[in-house]
């Protein structure tokens, strides 16, 4: 089925951004209508991250848009970023987290916390995708609470030894390189990069997952790993330093929602005015014609706030929770907005031959990990009354 995607602009967004802005979107757009829309339905199926693709990302500029040139990153805005995120996960969401993951979990803390060695070492090879990363925070008893994980290393003079197990980790199992977040013997929490290929670290792969399907997930076991000391993030630790990088990921995600609700309601709209019941388009019926309405205009809203975030992060001005406040509202309106399409295309829609079943599958994910939904309104709830209310 040919890909007919057409991006919808309700409020002529496209009048607020720059020359630069829509090159690099449409470039993003174009790439994912060739390289993507037509393999993606077959690798979620199979459950297999399309590894031919990651050249492809990286030419895109998918990894690292915001990572100074020097590192090899594209120098980009933030909101060159956010629109970049927006055309991946118009493909597939799983294929946006692998960018997401590389760009703001895995080269951002290097670039961030790194030494400049670090930085030289690892960074280049990150936005070429030579190596690709991970980034290893929640653990099997500890999701939304990182801050009592058990992950552990201790100093033995020349090198540190590393214990303990990360769950749920995106690229996990073909990253070259894992960001892995753990406590010394002082419970502080420092991030260290630990290398596929270090003697008692392995990868294993999480399987039967019903979203997500063309990314990879897996467990980081580590077993008495010896970790070279420069290895270590020497420029910030404690809980704020992976909350950082989360404040990076969480904003692409904002952005990236929108681009699966459009394609689910870009695909709803098609259909309705396609498809003839009682001999006339279903689109005509006013029952339609409010699913459609009501899509159009959450994504108008999602778009201004996704615009309005770019220019505050663009500033240095985006806090936490403003961040938090996106990414819930965009994507939640993502996943209603597949849960309806689905709808408007009856049977046809829990089929492979359309996107939104796969969407929204996908979504349940999104909803769930960088901070669930819950989280999310709590950390709003904490920022307007100054009382958080998950310790
Ligand atoms: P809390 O006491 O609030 O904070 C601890 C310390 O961190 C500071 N801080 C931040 N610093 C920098 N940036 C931020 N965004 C920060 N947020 C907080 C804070 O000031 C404090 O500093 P200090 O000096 O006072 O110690 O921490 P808490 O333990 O009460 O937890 C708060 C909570 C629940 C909001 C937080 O832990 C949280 O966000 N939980 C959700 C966990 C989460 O989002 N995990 C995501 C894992 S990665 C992932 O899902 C990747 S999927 C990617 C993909 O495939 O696309
Ligand atoms: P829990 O924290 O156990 O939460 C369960 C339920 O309880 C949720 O509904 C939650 O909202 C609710 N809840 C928790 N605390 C409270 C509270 N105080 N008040 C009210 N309700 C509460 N992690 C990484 O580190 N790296 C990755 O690359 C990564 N990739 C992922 C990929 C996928 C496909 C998925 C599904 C997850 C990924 N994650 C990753 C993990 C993700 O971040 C966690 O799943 C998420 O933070 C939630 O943790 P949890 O699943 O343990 O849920």
């Amino acid at each position: 089925r040919p890909d007919l995607f057409e991006a919808p602009d309700y409020y002529h967004m496209d009048d607020l951004l720059s020359d630069e802005h829509i090159l690099v979107r449409d470039a993003a757009r174009a790439w994912v209508k060739r390289d993507i829309s037509p393999i993606i339905e077959e690798y979620a199926q199979k459950a297999e991250f399309p590894k031919q693709i990651i050249g492809g990302l990286a030419e895109i500029g998918a990894f690292g848009p915001y990572i100074p040139v020097e590192y090899g990153g594209a120098g980009l805005d933030q909101i060159s970023y956010g629109l970049i995120m927006q055309e991946i996960e118009r493909g597939d969401s799983g294929v946006r987290s692998t960018a997401s993951v590389q760009s703001s979990l895995v080269m951002y803390p290097i670039f961030a916390y790194g030494s400049e060695e670090q930085r030289k070492k690892y960074l280049p090879k990150l936005a070429t995708g030579e190596f690709m990363g991970c980034f290893g925070l929640t653990e099997p008893n500890h999701g939304s609470n990182p801050s009592g994980m058990e992950t552990k290393f201790k100093d033995m003079g020349d090198h540190y030894l590393l214990n303990g197990a990360k769950l749920w980790i995106s690229n996990a199992p073909f990253a070259d390189i894992a960001v892995v977040w753990a406590k010394n013997e002082e419970g502080r929490i420092h991030g260290l990069i630990v290398e596929r290929g270090m003697e008692g670290f392995s990868t294993p792969e999480t399987h039967n997952k019903w979203s997500l399907r063309a990314s990879a997930t897996g467990e980081l076991i580590f077993d008495n790993v010896k970790v070279p000391k420069e290895n270590l993030l020497p420029g910030k630790n404690g809980l704020g330093a992976p909350l950082g990088c989360l404040d990076s990921a969480r904003y692409g995600i904002a952005w990236g929602a929108i681009g699966a609700a459009m394609d689910c309601y870009d695909t709803a709209l098609r259909y309705s005015k396609e498809r003839i019941q009682f001999g006339k388009p279903i689109g005509a019926t006013q029952l339609q014609q409010k699913k459609l309405a009501e899509m159009i205009t959450e994504i108008t809203k999602a778009q201004l706030l996704a615009f309005r975030l770019g220019q505050l992060k663009n500033e240095g001005r985006a806090t936490t929770a403003q961040i938090s406040m996106a990414k819930r509202n965009n994507v939640d309106m993502a996943i209603k907005i597949a849960r309806e399409a689905r709808q408007v295309l009856g049977a046809m829609g829990i089929t492979g031959e359309y996107s939104i079943m796969r969407h929204m599958m996908n979504l349940e994910s999104v909803i769930t990990y960088e901070g669930t939904h819950d989280i999310h309104l709590l950390i709003t709830g904490a920022d307007i009354t100054g009382l958080p209310a998950f310790e």
